[in-house]
């Protein structure tokens, strides 16, 4: 933190310490460079200030502020008055409230920044270890140098030579960024698991253990409920180190009474919880015959192979991913637009796809992001052919007489639907190693390397709906086309997330982006009824917030089926401009107005006989507006524009009404012919 301090520089540090606290809580090194730098010290409790003014963590105002009071570069005036010219006209459209909160930092801001008196002794503690001991040598020596902020000191060498990247290393990073987390009350919970289905970060994790013996002293668990779990204990479990206090957890926990609530994160908190994560992580995974993976519950008993990624609190898009990665993750390859989930998904200097404890996890890349679905295309090409390879090996093995035909028999025609059919398969492949393992033949030594691919692969093809609405259109278009089983998961934020929010084809009508600052003219384009009309690819349209069964469903029957699959999944996003901690209910509205009608439509369905649509939910209770004016993209354009908002607002709710009739239409129009 302090190695660029200069020599009679100032340091401003947000603390919830005193300022007769502050010293004897700082660590020696630190205690030390301030004493030797002769550095000028201030403090300012930013979070505190930024709560009680209604900013919750958004303390940028309060600390840009100290910043121009205590650095001198121009006076302090002229600095105050720029800065709340820039919030009028930042802010301005976003309404006076938040314009005066933000003044009300300033001016806090002001008043509450003391100068600490440097102590005249060094005595504080060791600084703590940037990841702990127990990390692997490449995570020691490389990410933490990075996490550091001194990657550039990184050598060549060091770098893995072959392009490929460790996964898993996210787990050492440990934030701490949760002023507040949650804590679970036991007593209260109904053991649904909504709280872990619904995290962001993954930071909270159910699980159910039978042998609870030397548990740390704060650790809680009650009696599993459901007859298959009887006689065992039932957790859940806070990742407090890794929540990003989005409390969504404790939004979603339909118990009577609350089994969730969020508690100041103290040092204690930390140092309790992390003991509890410890042990929670020793404990055996549930049986995966035991459990449906399908299913709310059943799912977030599967680790997590996507976790605490660096998304923004609360962000929509990764409860999606993460619940795929618990359904398929142990065989998974990703292909993944840029965007938002290339980017906290392949970031650096961590990496959030993890692994189970026997090492598999989902193999995850990066292409363009004009070229993504093709990527993904390629992976299925190069699966299968490696797949067909083994398999042609296989059999001449057996007429190399290196294996029985029932060995070979058995792995060919193994059925590979569930988990614990594939778990069966990779014990077949283990076995039939064991046979080739040592042999100088040159069948076992091609057989070797190849033999895994004998165990299902699962393809996903990831991104947002700027590359699948609009620059990766043509591709997405070109592999849905191929037939090819392919699953296509669109993370709909309804504009260019991560490049701050430009408007693309998803975005409705009436709201306003980057580049559509007076409101969008043109209506949303309908991605999934237009790839219905291939008849071939499965498609389901989901909303977490509104109906997390049917978003379990659809992924499940999406991989099951052999051929491509798309999901188009409604995810809330800061650039929506909402209170993200009630993102859940959001996605719910966009649901009860009719603006994202969930629905699945499944080909094998219309094979046999039925009806391949099946309208998830029901017929508009709200209006378009009771939903759009929840979020400061459509708000904004009513305060500056008001009679263009209610022209563009009636135009929206004509679109959505004409689409959700022209749904109905559609699928009495496939109803099979009696
Ligand atoms: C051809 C190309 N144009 C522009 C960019 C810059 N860029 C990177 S991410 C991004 C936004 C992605 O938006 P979206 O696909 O909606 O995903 P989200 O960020 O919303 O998840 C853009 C424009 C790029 N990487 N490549
Ligand atoms: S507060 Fe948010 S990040 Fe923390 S555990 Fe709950 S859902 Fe996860
Ligand atoms: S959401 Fe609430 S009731 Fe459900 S498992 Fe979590 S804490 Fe328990
Ligand atoms: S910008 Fe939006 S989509 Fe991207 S990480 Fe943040 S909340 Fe998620």
């Amino acid at each position: 933190m302090l190695r660029n301090l200069e020599e009679g520089g100032t340091f401003l540090l947000t603390t919830s310490f005193t300022a007769d606290q502050i010293w004897n809580e700082l660590p020696g090194k630190v205690q030390k460079t301030l004493i030797d730098k002769k550095a000028k010290f201030y403090i300012i409790d930013a979070v505190a200030l930024g709560q009680t003014l209604g900013l919750g963590a958004r303390i940028n105002m309060i600390m840009q502020t100290a910043f121009f009071l205590i650095s001198g570069i121009i006076p302090v005036e002229e600095a105050v008055t720029a800065i709340k010219n820039a919030i009028k006209k930042t802010y301005g459209k976003k309404g006076d409230k938040v314009v005066e909160m933000n003044y009300s930092a300033v001016d806090a801001a002001m008043t509450n920044i003391v100068e600490v008196k440097l102590g005249d002794s060094i005595g504080g503690h060791a600084m703590p270890p940037t990841v702990p001991e127990s990390a692997p040598d490449f995570v020691k020596e490389v990410t933490a140098t990075m996490i550091e902020g001194r990657g550039d000191e990184v050598k060549v060498s060091q770098m893995p030579n072959d392009g490929t990247w460790p996964t898993a290393t996210t787990q050492y990073e440990k934030r701490n960024i949760g002023v507040q987390v949650p804590e679970w009350l036991p007593e209260n919970c109904i053991q649904c698991g909504r709280c872990s289905l619904v995290c962001p970060h993954a930071s909270i994790r159910i699980k159910v253990a039978s042998d609870l013996k030397n548990t740390p002293e704060a650790f809680k668990s009650v009696e599993a409920v459901g007859k298959q779990f009887s006689g065992r204990k039932f957790v859940v479990q806070v990742f407090t180190e890794d929540c990003c206090a989005c409390t969504q957890c404790v939004d979603v926990c339909p118990a009577k009474i609350k089994a969730l609530q969020m508690i100041p994160n103290s040092e204690e908190v930390r140092q309790t919880e992390a003991k509890n994560v410890e042990y929670f992580l020793s404990l055996p995974e549930v049986d995966p015959a035991e459990i449906d993976p399908s299913t709310i519950k059943g799912s977030q008993l599967c680790r997590p192979l996507f976790e605490f990624s660096g998304a923004c609190s609360g962000c929509g898009e990764t409860p999606y991913i993460k619940l795929v990665t618990q359904m398929f993750g142990d065989r998974m390859l990703v292909a993944n637009a840029t965007g938002c989930s290339s980017i906290y998904g392949g970031n650096l200097p961590t990496t959030p796809y993890c692994k189970r404890a026997d090492g598999r996890g989902p193999a995850w890349a990066n292409s363009l992001f004009e070229d993504n679905a093709e990527f993904g295309l390629g992976m299925r090409a190069s699966v299968n052919k490696l797949g067909a390879q083994a398999a042609e090996l296989v059999n001449q093995a057996v007429a190399a007489n290196m294996i029985t035909q029932t060995m070979a028999d058995e792995i060919l025609n193994a059925v590979q639907k569930t988990q614990a059919d594939i778990e069966l398969q990779r014990g077949r492949i283990a076995q039939l190693k064991g046979k080739l393992e040592g042999s100088k033949d040159v069948i076992a030594k091609r057989l070797l390397p190849v033999a895994d691919y004998l165990v299902k692969k699962s393809v996903w093809i990831f991104g947002g709906d700027g590359w699948a609405y609009d620059i990766g259109y043509g591709g997405l278009d070109h592999v849905l086309a191929s037939g090819e089983n392919v699953n296509v998961m669109i993370l709909d934020t309804e504009v260019y997330s991560n490049t701050g929010g430009q408007m693309s084809k998803s975005t409705p009508r009436a709201a306003t982006a980057q580049f559509a600052a007076s409101g969008k003219k043109m209506p949303k384009k309908d991605i999934g009824m237009i790839f219905s009309t291939y008849g071939n690819v499965y498609i389901a349209k989901v909303s977490m917030g509104a109906n997390p069964v049917q978003v379990a469903k659809a992924i499940a029957e999406a991989e099951a089926y052999d051929g491509p699959s798309l999901i188009i999944a409604y995810a809330t996003c800061i650039n929506h401009g909402i209170n993200m901690t009630k993102g859940l209910h959001q996605m719910k509205k966009a649901v009860d107005c009719g603006h994202w009608p969930l629905y699945r439509y499944h080909p094998e369905l219309e094979e046999a006989g039925k009806n391949p649509l099946t309208i998830d939910s029901k017929e508009p209770t709200i209006t378009f507006e009771e939903y759009a004016m929840g979020e400061n993209r459509y708000r904004m354009l009513k305060m500056v524009n008001p009679a263009h908002a209610d022209e563009l607002m009636a135009a929206s709710q004509k679109d959505v009404t004409k689409s959700w009739k022209f749904l109905v239409a559609r699928a009495a129009a496939l109803e099979p012919e009696k």
